[in-house]
């Protein structure tokens, strides 16, 4: 039985209120910040008892005496002042307010948030209304649109839903494929960013194009059953803010494998999402303007991800692709420690490293494991840990 992802954790509100100032500094780049939260917010996970005085945080491990302090404030007054500065639009500065705005665009970072600002736009309809000007790629146009959905946290039920509907699709096109849900669905979160699906089939190898085939076939066939005909919007592979066409869909921003990755969005089909929750608006008045359908339909376009795995790399895999990555990085560290090396797909040894900053590798070296997620475990030296206790 895992603590960390359990509503009943003593330290939930401060877990929550801490991950939304997370979210903030993931936002804008604060790496150092962002470092700092992530273990504390582990630190807390892994507590049995409501953690309340400062001094109290203090004393266990990765959290200093600023986040102690915030911890304090939040377990006696259930806020945080320095959430509400940054999050309730507090900032009275115009350009400081749109950038925050801009920034909550996906796949929007800070140069590109500043040049809009720079440019005197402020509010997303600037944007939207000059689309020359702002330089709009297909992709941000699609995030102004679809800003809010993008920035919803997706409840578990549904990501169960939405996976549900994958694989029975997926098991008509090739049922020997197998999909896999990873990330933080995996790990036992209760609300997920996006949707990680690992596709994988016996015997496939890398560049062999069979998986490339069936994703394709695939994504049309959920394409077709997705609500309003709208259902699949794609951000065709293109996260980075680079200009994409379909022809890039299958250059995933994660160079090494070559069309192994795939970022989009899928949106439900009407009747499965009415599976999921009476939904609160549809009873209401709907209003057709903003693409409902006449039943009030209103249509979520969550973000996936598909990692096209060869069945020699599937334990690999999974393993990156379940995360986090603070635990990523701890378990890459320690294959180095080791000698050997770990990527997403596989362990390696006699790696060889060359002299450059970036020291990279000039030899891959000798695969040691990559089909089996406990042989990774095993092979280092370390205990299995559950996905539900890889929260760092
Ligand atoms: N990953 C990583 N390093 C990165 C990005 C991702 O190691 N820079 C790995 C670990 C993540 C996994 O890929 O758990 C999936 O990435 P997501 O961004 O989808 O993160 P999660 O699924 O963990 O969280 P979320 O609920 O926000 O999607
Ligand atoms: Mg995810
Ligand atoms: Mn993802």
């Amino acid at each position: 039985e895992s603590k960390s992802s359990t509503s009943n954790n003593p330290n939930h509100n401060t877990i929550e209120i801490l991950q939304k100032m997370l979210d903030y500094y993931t936002r804008t780049s604060d790496h150092w910040r962002t470092y700092a939260y992530r273990r504390a917010i582990s630190t807390l996970r892994q507590q049995s008892i409501p953690i309340l005085t400062s001094s109290q945080a203090l004393s266990l491990p990765n959290i200093g005496v600023r986040l102690a302090d915030k911890i304090q404030e939040i377990a006696t007054t259930s806020r945080l002042q320095k959430l509400d500065y940054v999050t309730n639009q507090s900032s009275t500065d115009p350009v400081d307010r749109a950038t925050q705005l801009f920034l909550g665009i996906y796949g929007v970072g800070l140069p590109t948030a500043q040049g809009w600002t720079s440019l005197g736009f402020r509010t997303l309809t600037d944007l939207l209304q000059n689309p020359e000007k702002a330089r709009l790629t297909p992709n941000q146009k699609l995030g102004i649109e679809r800003y809010s959905d993008l920035n919803t946290r997706i409840p578990r039920r549904e990501v169960s839903a939405l996976a549900n509907w994958v694989v029975g699709v997926g098991k008509r096109v090739d049922p020997s494929v197998k999909i896999i849900v990873g990330g933080s669905y995996r790990r036992g979160a209760k609300s997920s960013g996006d949707v990680d699906f690992i596709v994988t089939k016996e015997g496939t190898r890398e560049g062999d194009g069979k998986l490339v085939m069936f994703l394709e076939e695939l994504l049309a066939r959920l394409e077709g059953e997705g609500g309003m005909g709208c259902a699949l919007a794609s951000l065709r592979g293109n996260v980075d803010g680079k200009r994409g066409t379909n022809k890039q869909r299958w250059k995933g921003s994660n160079s090494g494998t070559d069309g192994s990755k795939w970022h989009g969005c899928l949106v439900l089909p009407e009747h499965i999402a009415n599976t999921i929750s009476p939904p609160p608006e549809q009873s209401a008045v709907a209003t057709p303007s903003d693409g409902r359908t006449s039943r009030g339909y209103n249509p979520v376009f969550r973000r996936v991800d598909f990692l096209l795995v060869p069945s020699a790399q599937l334990g690999a895999a999974l393993l990156y692709f379940t995360g986090n990555d603070i635990f990523n990085r701890s378990m890459r560290l320690l294959a180095s420690k080791k000698g050997m090396r770990l990527n997403q797909r596989g362990l390696y040894k006699g790696a060889l490293r060359g002299p450059g900053p970036g020291r990279e590798n000039i030899a891959e070296g000798e695969p040691v494991e990559g089909r089996d997620e406990r042989r990774i475990f095993e092979v280092l030296g370390v205990g299995w840990r559950e996905p539900e206790d890889r929260w760092c």
